[in-house]
């Protein structure tokens, strides 16, 4: 049985029900026995673990909040736990994941035709087809009613051109969800891997997210299909609405991240004699792992609250933002707590603590950075942007 359970010292497992559990001690196992033996290889080594993909899709991870087209139809606390696990292995994993689902499936799910639908949501649920999602680009991704790729109409079909930065899984998808001003306001594009004048290529040297692929998209004199624009994604709207749903992902996904530096703190602490004792039973090292627990604890909390408004489908997005902000900043701090508690051996890619905090860097960043987010909450707060 995985230990998906530690912490829990206000009993959050009795607030989940058994499909809950299920689903979250399903990917429980699958991380202990399939990616954690394996991930500090591939961290080091700047390895995205592909062959997992099968196996993830046969656990039904992919679009597994949607319904039909071979998707788990999963509530989305389950989605939420599911996230959780997959980033007590590492960032990257939950990442590729989150790309999958949040933000390509559920935009072709939402805004897609049916043909779109047929033709990508069973492939993808299958893991057959990768897909990334292009919102960022070179001068600046905190602001994307500014993006500067453009499609313009000719005849029947579109011709796009511009280019994408920080793409994560971009050069491994076979389909690019492409976000271009046109004449009538910001549109979304399906682009296939094989479209004349489309190029990837992948960014090296990242000292985070090194088991994830991150990718610059270039699109010259593309020429889509009518086909390819994804009918109702009309406005900036729609790819934010992608975001709502990665970013409450990641909320969850910062809670995994945390409890296991939590985990190894405590178990170093427990071995670990100076002075003539074991570390637990310093004053100090109790205050430092206390408040760890206490800021867990509440991000815990935090994420099955939002969980459950967003099943009942009450949730805002400038709620994710709050949780997005906290939670992330919460698993930083205590990655890098726990690093430190680690001593010299803390920096050593064998102990998770430091590749966590070195991915945490990147999850603080994407999907809106913490200032983005505080600015958010602000606005929603005062009634005024301050962007
Ligand atoms: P703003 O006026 O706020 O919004 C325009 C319209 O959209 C609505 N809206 C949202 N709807 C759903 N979800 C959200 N999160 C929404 N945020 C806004 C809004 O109500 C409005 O609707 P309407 O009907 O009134 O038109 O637009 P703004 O230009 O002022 O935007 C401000 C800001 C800063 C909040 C926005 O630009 C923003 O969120 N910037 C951050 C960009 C970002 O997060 N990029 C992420 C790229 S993808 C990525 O990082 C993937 S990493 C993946 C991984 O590996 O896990
Ligand atoms: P900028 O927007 O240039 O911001 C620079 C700094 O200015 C930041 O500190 C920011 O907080 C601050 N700032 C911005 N606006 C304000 C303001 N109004 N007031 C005060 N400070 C401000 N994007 C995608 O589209 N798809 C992906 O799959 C994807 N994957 C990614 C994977 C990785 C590993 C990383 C690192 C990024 C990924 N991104 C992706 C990009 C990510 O979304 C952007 O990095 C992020 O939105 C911030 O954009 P930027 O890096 O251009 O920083």
């Amino acid at each position: 049985m995985p230990d998906t359970r530690t912490p829990d010292f206000y009993n959050v497992e009795s607030l989940l029900s058994e499909d809950e559990r299920q689903a979250r001690d399903a990917v429980g196992r699958f991380v202990d026995e399939r990616v954690l033996p394996i991930i500090a290889d591939c961290f080091e080594h700047e390895r995205f673990p592909s062959e997992l993909i099968p196996e993830m899709a046969e656990l039904g991870l992919f679009g597994s909040t949607l319904t039909e087209y071979g998707c788990a139809g999963l509530s989305n606390v389950a989605y939420g736990l599911i996230m959780q696990e997959l980033e007590r292995g590492d960032s990257g994993v939950r990442s590729f994941v989150s790309v999958q689902s949040s933000l390509c499936m559920y935009p072709i799910h939402t805004y897609g035709s049916d043909e779109q639908k047929q033709r990508w949501l069973p492939e993808m649920a299958r893991g057959k087809a990768i897909a990334c999602f292009g919102l960022t680009e070179p001068d600046g991704g905190s602001d994307p009613g500014k993006i500067k790729t453009i499609a313009r109409k000719s005849g029947g079909d579109w011709i796009l051109n511009g280019a994408k930065m920080w793409i994560t899984s971009g050069s491994i998808a076979d389909v690019a969800i492409v976000w271009a001003e046109t004449e009538g306001g910001l549109r979304g594009f399906l682009v296939e891997k094989d479209t004349p004048g489309y190029t990837t290529r992948d960014i090296p040297h990242k000292f985070s997210l090194r088991a994830s692929v991150t990718s610059e998209l270039f699109f010259d004199n593309c020429k889509l299909p009518a086909a390819s624009l994804l009918p109702k994604a009309e406005g900036l709207v729609a790819p934010l609405s992608c975001l709502t749903q990665a970013r409450y992902g990641i909320a969850w996904g910062a809670v995994g991240a945390a409890m296991a530096c939590y985990r190894e703190a405590v178990e170093f602490c427990r071995q670990r004699v100076l002075f003539g004792s074991a570390l637990i039973h310093k004053q100090h090292m109790q205050v430092r792992l206390a408040d760890m627990l206490r800021r867990i604890t509440i991000a815990q909390l935090l994420v099955l609250q939002l969980g459950r408004l967003k099943d009942e489908g009450t949730m805002h997005h400038t709620q994710v933002s709050l949780a997005k902000w906290n939670n992330v900043r919460m698993a930083l701090d205590v990655a890098r707590e726990s690093r430190d508690i680690l001593g010299a051996g803390g920096i050593s890619v064998e102990c998770s603590p430091v590749r966590h905090m070195l991915n945490l860097e990147s999850v603080i960043t994407y999907e809106g950075t913490e200032t983005i987010h505080q600015l958010i909450v602000g606005r929603e707060l005062t009634g005024v942007a301050a962007f």
